[in-house]
């Protein structure tokens, strides 16, 4: 049997109307590039003729049973025969017949292909205001300063990888964020991404799109928070640390006045608070950052590079014991004084008090969180 270069991957749900057609156009596309090709139609539990309809025009039909975007098109793309997979939709709203440009940039040496509909033109009709001027570019934008990747279009259908890219990328997730995932991967392996223009045109089905705005709109958001520790914690975590240290420094020596305004025991108290919740948002981070070590091996950042080169067990415990004791010695002197006068008034003790205790609490933090970040750090990869 002649081997495939190309193999074509259309998920389809419930697509009778539109699936032929984008069969019929991607085996033409074979013909005019020149290239064996197969195409292959993952039916995700259609009710109507999609899988008939595709095998008739020639598709090779397979089934997912896990609803979603993300878990159809896997599944179509581990049964893959092609060296080169092309995936887009089965709803004719991607040119099947205009896939020459994503095969021939694969050819050209990049793992991975995403088309650009803002380049390549949007038809009227083709994609709701909403998501054109306001959805697409906004996620598509917090992709690219989350993951430091240059996508114009994150959620672009239709891409070209290689198998072997496919499999070094080792997606995950089963809906619309599959779109997302896979940039976020691709850039954290190290693989090399281009992209080209291309036309989207009104899907022809006659039906609302499976695409639901705010669901996955979400999913997208969610997946990119969910891996981008330095946004979601470190940056936020350091904010609420810094201001909670400062505001407590500030009164270490007792209240102060600014500008008429007395800022007593409140205000301690507002800075204690805000310094544990950011060191134990930063602590997150941190622990976010050595699973992501784990995953991702190509991943680099000096944070990780020094955890996982010099971090041990024992250095987190002193770390943290030292900084309880720093507290506790303050805490012992303001004992001592207190037993010494027990008749002075608290409010001259209680701001340095304040400040000890929050010392005291980071540092048991740091001490609890030690044994966690040590098991991820030093436990091997499953791969
Ligand atoms: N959303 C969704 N799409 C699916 C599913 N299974 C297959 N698909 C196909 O994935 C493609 C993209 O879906 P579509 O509704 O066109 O989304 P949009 O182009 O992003 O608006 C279409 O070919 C669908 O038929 C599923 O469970 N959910
Ligand atoms: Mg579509």
């Amino acid at each position: 049997m002649e081997s495939v270069l190309v193999t074509a991957v259309i998920p389809c749900l419930d697509e009778e109307r539109t699936v032929g057609a984008c069969v019929g156009k991607a085996l033409e596309s074979f013909k005019a590039l020149g290239v064996a090709g197969e195409v292959v139609v993952v039916d995700n539990g259609s009710t109507d003729g999609t899988a008939r309809v595709a095998a008739e025009r020639g598709a090779r039909v397979i089934h997912e049973s896990v609803k979603g975007y993300g878990a159809a098109l896997r599944t179509g793309i581990e049964s893959a025969r092609g060296q080169i997979i092309v995936m887009g939709d089965g709803d004719d709203s991607y040119d099947w017949s205009a896939i020459g440009p994503f095969v021939q940039k694969i050819q050209e040496g990049f793992d991975l292909v995403i088309g650009n509909r803002f380049k390549g033109g949007i038809l009227p009709g083709a994609m709701p205001p909403l998501h054109r001027y306001l959805g697409n570019p906004v996620l598509s934008a917090i992709t690219r300063l989350a993951f430091g990747v240059k996508v114009g279009d994150v959620h672009c259908g239709m891409r070209a990888f290689t198998r072997e890219a496919f499999a070094r990328m080792r997606m995950g997730t089963p809906g619309m964020e599959f779109a997302t995932e896979m940039v976020a991967n691709a850039a954290h392996h190290g693989l090399r991404i281009a992209e080209v223009p291309t036309r989207l045109y009104p899907d022809k089905r006659g039906r609302p799109p499976h695409l639901r705005t705010f669901r996955d709109g979400w999913r997208h958001l969610r997946f990119i928070l969910t891996h981008a520790p330095d946004y979601l914690y470190l940056g936020p975590g350091a904010l609420l640390l810094g201001s909670g240290l400062l505001l407590q420094l500030l009164l270490v020596r007792g209240p102060v006045e600014l500008g008429g305004m007395y800022f007593g025991s409140h205000f301690l108290a507002l800075g204690a608070l805000l310094a544990l919740v950011g060191f134990n948002v930063i602590n997150l981070g941190v622990l976010a950052k050595a699973v992501m070590a784990r995953r991702y091996p190509a991943l680099s950042s000096r944070m990780l590079d020094l955890l996982t080169g010099r971090y041990t067990l024992e250095i987190g415990l002193i770390a943290g014991a030292l900084m309880m004791l720093a507290g506790l010695v303050v805490d012992g002197a303001i004992l001592a004084e207190r037993l010494a006068n027990p008749g002075a008034p608290m409010e001259s003790t209680v701001h340095l008090a304040f400040f000890a205790s929050t010392i005291v609490g980071l540092g048991l933090n740091v001490l609890f969180s030690s044994f966690l970040l040590a098991m991820v750090i030093h436990t091997r990869a499953d791969d």
